[in-house]
């Protein structure tokens, strides 16, 4: 097996487009001096991914987080939100910080997404929302969630963080639910440095979105809404501009690394992958493995991987459920199969620029456990 890299290999590396290209769309505002709240770039950005997110409504931001913040605050909901223990902070934070109490429903053990037969036992009269996350990029069991909100009279939002670009047999995965925030950070499958964007299918939700992430202004002189600071800068929409023109020669790299991954680990007794839903065009945007009743635990795997400068993250680990700022209010153990997952997931280093040489002795450095 080779030696320990010189550089370290990280779970990803920000996708960069030419740096001529970025540079060209730098003049327009030097020379206009307009560098944020909603200029020429931000305009362009959104129209752009509107057609590539086959949405006729959406609206940018400076990152995914108040992206979903605001959203749940635009659509006013109140009491309790469902959703899942098993994604980043953010999803949480997003619900607790509008004042609602989330509710969490397990996730189920075969992509990880919630679990939908768990979710009507969470319903009280005091649910108002779910919020589901397309974690990974898997996608949510949308109709079963979509037939209970109806039943319900419950408000969808996806967490789309993971989901960039894709699409359920032809349909842009922002068209489920009442709406989709998708993330546009450096360290996801397209970026623009910063930023999110939210889908949304009640055309009304445009300007009040718009007012929210604008300190809830309304109007020279008026402040209707207790808003924040959410604008996307034009710096992030000439970025987000420069990446769109590469995003998908990224994703087929990210496919063919995918897939030298699954061609050596699918199998194995012990080591789970992700299923592909061949409904789905997927963007490839992580690659958990999940170790259950391996030769090695994950944190063994993850060491192993670290002795060659390699580093896997645990993604997501652990449950939010448990945190310090959580667990005096919720019990991780009433989401056993997250709890489980968490422990047992490792999230293996792919992005564009890795070689296939490195994929090929990151298993090799798995396998041996066999
Ligand atoms: N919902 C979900 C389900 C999410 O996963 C996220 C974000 C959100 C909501 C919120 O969306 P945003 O508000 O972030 O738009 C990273 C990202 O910061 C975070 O955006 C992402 N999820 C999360 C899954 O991963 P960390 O704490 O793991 O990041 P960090 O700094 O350890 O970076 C990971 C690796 O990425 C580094 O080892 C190297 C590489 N990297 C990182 C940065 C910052 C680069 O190559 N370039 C960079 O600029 O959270």
């Amino acid at each position: 097996m080779s030696n320990r890299h010189e550089e370290p290999v990280l779970v990803t590396r920000s996708t960069m487009p030419p740096l001529e290209e970025y540079v060209e769309l730098l003049k327009p505002i030097w020379d206009s001096a307009w560098l944020t709240n909603m200029g020429a770039y931000h305009e362009a950005f959104k129209e752009q991914l509107k057609t590539r997110f086959k949405a006729e409504n959406l609206e940018l931001f400076v990152n995914g987080h108040m992206a979903l913040e605001l959203t749940l605050q635009a659509l006013e909901l109140s009491g309790e939100v469902i959703t899942t223990p098993f994604s980043f902070a953010s999803t949480t934070h997003a619900i607790v910080r509008n004042g609602l109490t989330p509710v969490f429903c397990d996730i189920n053990d075969r992509d990880y997404t919630m679990d939908v037969d768990q979710i009507e036992s969470r319903i009280t009269e005091r649910t108002s929302a779910i919020v589901p996350v397309h974690v990974y990029g898997n996608l949510c069991d949308v109709d079963g969630i979509q037939r209970l909100a109806d039943k319900y009279g419950l408000k969808v939002i996806y967490d789309a963080a993971h989901a960039f670009g894709e699409e359920r047999d032809g349909v842009g995965v922002g068209q489920f639910g009442d709406a989709s925030m998708f993330s546009f950070h450096a360290t996801k499958v397209f970026h623009s440095i910063e930023g999110g964007a939210v889908v949304f299918r009640d055309r009304g939700l445009a300007d009040r979105l718009y007012q929210l992430k604008n300190f809830g202004i309304t109007g020279y002189e008026s402040v209707e809404y207790v808003g924040a600071n959410g604008k996307m800068n034009e710096f992030q929409a000439a970025m987000g501009l420069c990446n769109l023109r590469h995003v998908d020669e990224a994703i087929a790299r990210r496919k063919a690394l995918t897939e030298r991954y699954r061609e050596q680990l699918s199998g194995v007794e012990g080591i789970r992958l992700c299923p592909e839903d061949p409904r789905v065009r997927s963007n490839y945007a992580y690659m958990p493995v999940v170790f259950d009743g391996y030769g090695a635990d994950r944190d063994t795997i993850f060491a192993a991987l670290k002795e060659h400068n390699i580093f896997a993250r645990k993604y997501f680990y652990p449950c939010i459920n448990s945190y310090e700022c959580y667990r005096d209010r919720f019990d991780d153990s009433e989401t056993p199969v997250a709890k489980r997952i968490a422990s047992q997931v490792l999230t293996l280093p792919l992005y564009p620029d890795l070689p296939e040489d490195v994929v090929d002795e990151i298993c090799q450095v798995i396998l041996q456990f066999r």
